[in-house]
């Protein structure tokens, strides 16, 4: 696939394009830029890898994969009608929902007809533009332990789950990772399993998610304070409904702060991590009040001391890594059929066939359940060879982590521009992908009714841009920890360095930038 901005022909020689814009990615971005460029009267064409559509509620099929946003918040909000047609069943929907709601979006847009799944035919399009939907959490790794292959059991990893029901009937069943995924799909699998073994490496903060079912009349007040609702998210931090209370932690009394954790752990989703003390992610005293609070919970929750304090993180604060939100995942250690396993005392040394062996014991398994996560943010772009001029690899310019023009092009890729790239804002993504779609259409519309047939980064852009989005991460105690978040992944070669892989500023400053460059005429871009 090439992208064709004609750096030696000028354009009345160009050779006839197949496209005037691909799109890599059927997600939620592929989605929703199909739908816009359309509109332009655009010849496009999206490339899928999956069978279907909804990237990853397409792919995270593991049981109990759900939303930890809203649901209302989560939906796209650029049809009045869509929005009046759809009614989320639950404030936190599980995947099989949205997976059906994005069916019902491809199927009410009519999406279908330019999309073309699983290509890897060998064949070569050329197109004006090249609008990567890959998705920040697209590329699962596997971990690396020896012996994977040689298991004789069931295994799955969580984002590559058979379409298939998967019977955990009276069978031994391993879990390999504890992040949100793995969360979601220990407490939810725990009912139904034989006998659960976790085996845990670095346990993370989690919180109650609260969920419950949407009534008629709940029904009928979301649907008539829509624009209100999504008018909230755009002025918040990162698109969510919740937003950071004004207050600083030791502002208030010791009781005062007590009875403020108390309501936020009683209440329903990101509240007690995005509407929190609006210090307790830049203070390393304030965060320790917070995660002292949650510790205490999860010693109450927890019936064996002795797993509640390895259930306890140590080695970073509360919300600094990304919060799984649960519904009584604590308890399931209280359950005789779960056992948890602190790989950090007794590592795996291999899977075996019937397996898993770690440092003191062997164990027998039907089912193995690998939630290892993702090589994050990059990875997608890395598992593409995507080759700019001269044939500038991606890769090789993204060696030392990514440097990107507002996390949408980079010099040296003429007419490339990526939707949740690294650099911009993501939070509630859904919130951020239209923000990120419609401010490229606006630059896809600008050069077209300005007869351009390349746009392109500067250099000077790009490492101002990347200068910017470094020193937004200064002081954030989550830029110290290893996570998806700074680009850490023990299973991939060569990722075991932090990076600053996402904007970290708010969402509607990283808005504001955008807006500017656009009415300023994309100055700031080499138009030709
Ligand atoms: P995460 O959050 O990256 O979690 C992956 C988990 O797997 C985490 O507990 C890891 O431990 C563990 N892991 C990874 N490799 C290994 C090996 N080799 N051995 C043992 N344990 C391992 O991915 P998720 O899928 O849960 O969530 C990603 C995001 O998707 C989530 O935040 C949502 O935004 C959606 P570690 O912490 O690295 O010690």
């Amino acid at each position: 696939m090439i992208a064709s901005p004609e750096t030696q022909a000028p354009p009345d020689a160009a050779p006839a394009l197949d496209y005037d814009a691909i799109i890599i990615g059927a997600g939620m971005s592929g989605m929703y830029q199909l739908y816009r460029l359309r509109e332009l009267g655009m010849r496009v064409r999206v490339f899928e890898a999956g069978t279907g559509v909804g990237g990853t509620w397409y792919w995270n099929r593991y049981p109990g994969a759900r939303f930890d946003s809203e649901s209302y918040t989560y939906g796209y909000s650029f049809s009045k009608e869509l929005l009046q047609e759809w009614d989320w069943s639950e404030h936190f929907a599980g995947q099989p929902e949205t997976l059906r709601y994005l069916n019902l979006v491809a199927d009410k847009f009519s999406l279908r007809r330019d999309i073309q799944f699983t290509l890897d035919d060998g064949s070569r399009f050329s197109t004006r533009f090249l609008l990567t939907a890959i998705g920040p959490l697209s590329s699962p790794t596997m971990p690396r332990i020896e012996g994977v292959e040689t298991f004789g059991g069931q295994s799955f990893h969580t984002a590559r789950w058979p379409h298939e029901p998967v019977d955990f009937t009276g069978q031994r069943v391993a879990v390999i990772g504890t992040g949100a995924t793995g969360v979601q799909t220990i407490q939810t699998i725990a009912k139904d399993v034989g006998h659960l073994t976790v085996f845990q490496r670095t346990p993370n903060w989690c919180a109650p998610l609260h969920n419950s079912k949407i009534d008629a009349e709940t029904q009928k007040k979301i649907k008539a304070n829509y624009p209100e609702m999504f008018r909230r998210c755009q002025e918040t931090f990162a698109c969510f409904i919740h937003t950071p209370d004004r207050r600083r932690t030791f502002e208030v009394s010791d009781e005062e702060r007590e009875a403020f954790y108390e309501k936020l752990y009683a209440e329903p989703g990101f509240g007690i991590w995005q509407g929190n003390f609006r210090d307790i992610l830049i203070d390393r005293k304030a965060n320790a009040t917070i995660s002292d609070f949650v510790a205490r919970k999860i010693r109450q929750r927890v019936k064996n001391q002795q797993v509640a304090e390895k259930l306890i993180p140590r080695n970073h604060g509360f919300g600094t890594r990304r919060l799984p939100l649960e519904t009584f995942y604590y308890e399931v250690y209280n359950q005789d059929n779960v056992e948890l396993v602190d790989i950090t005392e007794t590592p795996i040394e291999r899977i075996t066939p019937t397996g898993i062996k770690t440092g003191d014991r062997e164990y027998q398994f039907d089912i193995i359940i690998y939630a290892t996560g993702f090589d994050a943010i990059t990875g997608s772009f890395d598992r593409i060879d995507f080759q700019g001029v001269d044939g500038l690899r991606l890769k090789d310019k993204w060696k030392d982590g990514p440097q990107t023009y507002l996390g949408v092009m980079v010099d040296g890729f003429p007419n490339m521009m990526m939707l949740m790239g690294p650099h911009t804002a993501l939070g509630n993504i859904p919130r951020s992908i239209e923000h990120n779609v419609d401010w490229v259409t606006e630059l896809i519309r600008f050069a077209r009714d300005s007869n351009l047939t390349r746009v392109e980064a500067t250099v000077t852009g790009v490492s101002a841009w990347t200068d910017h989005v470094k020193a937004l991460g200064v002081g954030l105690l989550s830029n110290e920890v290893n996570s998806w978040m700074t680009g850490y992944n023990t299973n991939v070669e060569g990722k075991q360095t932090r990076i600053v892989a996402r904007y970290s500023g708010s969402a509607p400053a990283y808005r504001a930038r955008c807006d500017e460059v656009a009415a300023k005429r994309y100055d700031e871009l080499a138009l030709a």
